[in-house]
């Protein structure tokens, strides 16, 4: 393990030698020569941290090209066996954040979705497994992922329009919440857990409720 790090770190070393080579070359040239075709990579990560004692834990990874997103995402320790909607949020009046207790603004001991808003914005994409990606996919429970152990890998491209949002996310704006909270443990969303949810009264706050958040940098 020790051995592969040292490794990986090494190959790091001689990629950044080797960038830095171009950087000058690049630099003693006229700015014309620079390739203007090829679509700029972006790449983007955020550690994704436990909102609700949830316990889970994740990480996701976002490489843009140009205006399309390749989003990968593992997570663990999420309840088991049950859908998981998740989205990339933004809000160009947001904080830009991930949400803490200070955000429960009714003192339940719970954060609920509308809670952090103010904090991560609404909702710009749904991660879905398949079809639409817009924000009026944001509860289709039916096409998120489920979390078989609990573990969740997902990997899918979503397509961005051009424009100042796209900037903002490429710039660190974008936050990635993952929601479905089994706040009694019975491994089921249940309205005994947390009641109604504030986005739609016919779901569980259970299966709304923010489990993981991390901002996209
Ligand atoms: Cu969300």
């Amino acid at each position: 393990m020790q051995h592969r790090k040292l490794y990986a770190g090494i190959g790091g070393l001689v990629l950044a030698g080797t960038v830095g080579v171009a950087g000058v070359q690049a630099s003693s040239a006229s700015v014309s020569s620079r390739p203007a075709a090829a679509a700029r990579t972006v790449q983007l990560d955020a550690q994704l941290k436990s909102l609700n004692d949830s316990g889970a834990r994740g990480h996701a990874h976002v490489e843009f090209r140009g205006r399309k997103a390749h989003v990968r995402i593992d997570a663990r320790r999420l309840a088991k066996n049950l859908p998981h909607a998740q989205h990339l949020h933004f809000g160009a009046e947001a904080r830009n954040e991930c949400p803490n207790v200070f955000d429960d603004a009714n003192n339940d001991h719970r954060l609920n979705v509308v809670e952090g808003v103010p904090d991560y914005g609404p909702i710009l994409k749904s991660l879905t497994t398949s079809g639409d990606t817009s924000p009026k996919s944001g509860l289709a429970v039916d096409r998120f992922p489920t979390t078989p152990k609990g573990i969740e890998k997902y990997e899918r491209v979503v397509n961005f329009a051009p424009g100042a949002v796209l900037r903002a996310i490429k710039s660190g704006k974008g936050v990635i919440v993952i929601h479905g909270v089994d706040h009694n443990g019975n491994g089921v969303y249940d309205f005994e857990g947390a009641g109604a949810s504030e986005l739609d009264p016919s779901l569980p706050a259970e299966a709304t409720d923010p489990a993981l958040c991390g901002v996209l940098r």
